[in-house]
């Protein structure tokens, strides 16, 4: 089953709730995540590009480093990329930060998000080792949610521990990020760079950060949809 794990880096809340939940030694967090799309969940948004990068949980404990013995993306990269043609134009704001519109779309026209094409990103998370664990900054706000609402396949073969998340800050003095330092600008490249990005934050933190998700992470099960579409889901449970 699949096993989403709410993004925790510094600066960024993790959802507080106080069920205990045992613990599953199996969890690892393993595909990294970002969905663009047209907008903020107040506009029923649509998913433009669909990122999930998998990384084997030995690259997350033993990142390669640099000359500086700073982390470097893993070296074998299992990775999707898909920009699809959204059923409704991008708001002014997502426009800007996904590099999509209209016009652009227009002169490279792409397929709708829907048809065989909405199985590819299920198809490249059953090409993983499982249990699978999805990490996604601010995932239970909006990746999530959105994922269930355009592509709830994914949550058919949910399973994991009970609800257990806590906030989680680093403590000070540790290497890496510190609290209250901002994280690293996105690189661009629409989700894509958002995951190198995020991906990169979370190496900095590696140890810790896969000791939280192995007590912290929640079931896909409590994932709800965004919102409902009227002409129903495009993907079929
Ligand atoms: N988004 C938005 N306005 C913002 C922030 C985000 O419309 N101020 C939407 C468009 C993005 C999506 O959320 O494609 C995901 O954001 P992020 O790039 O942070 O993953
Ligand atoms: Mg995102
Ligand atoms: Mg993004």
């Amino acid at each position: 089953g699949f096993v989403p794990l709410v993004w925790a880096a510094v600066g960024f809340t993790v959802p507080v709730k106080t069920s205990p939940c045992p613990r599953d030694p199996r969890l690892r967090p393993s595909v990294f995540l970002d969905l663009e799309a047209t907008g903020l969940p107040s506009v029923d948004p649509k998913i433009a590009e669909i990122s999930p990068f998998a990384v084997h949980r030995s690259s997350l404990e033993n990142p390669k480093r640099d000359e500086s013995d700073a982390p470097v993306l893993p070296q074998v990269p299992d990775e999707l990329t898909l920009c699809r043609s959204p059923e409704r134009p991008s708001t002014a704001k997502a426009s800007e930060i996904t590099g999509l519109s209209s016009e652009g779309l227009a002169r490279c026209p792409k397929a709708g998000f829907d048809g065989a094409v909405v199985q590819t990103p299920q198809a490249f998370l059953s090409c993983q080792e499982g249990p699978l664990c999805l990490v996604a900054h601010n995932g239970f706000d909006y990746d999530f949610p959105l994922l269930c609402t355009e592509l709830p396949g994914y949550a058919a073969g949910a399973a994991g521990p009970g609800p257990c998340p806590q906030p989680w800050h680093p403590g000070p003095g540790r290497q890496g990020l510190q609290p209250g330092q901002p994280l690293p600008p996105l690189r661009p490249g629409g989700a894509e760079g958002h995951v190198h990005s995020r991906l990169m934050v979370f190496l900095h933190r590696a140890a810790e950060l896969l000791a939280w998700a192995d007590e912290h992470a929640l079931s896909w099960a409590r994932v709800e949809p965004m919102y409902v579409p009227p002409d129903g889901p495009s993907l079929k449970a």
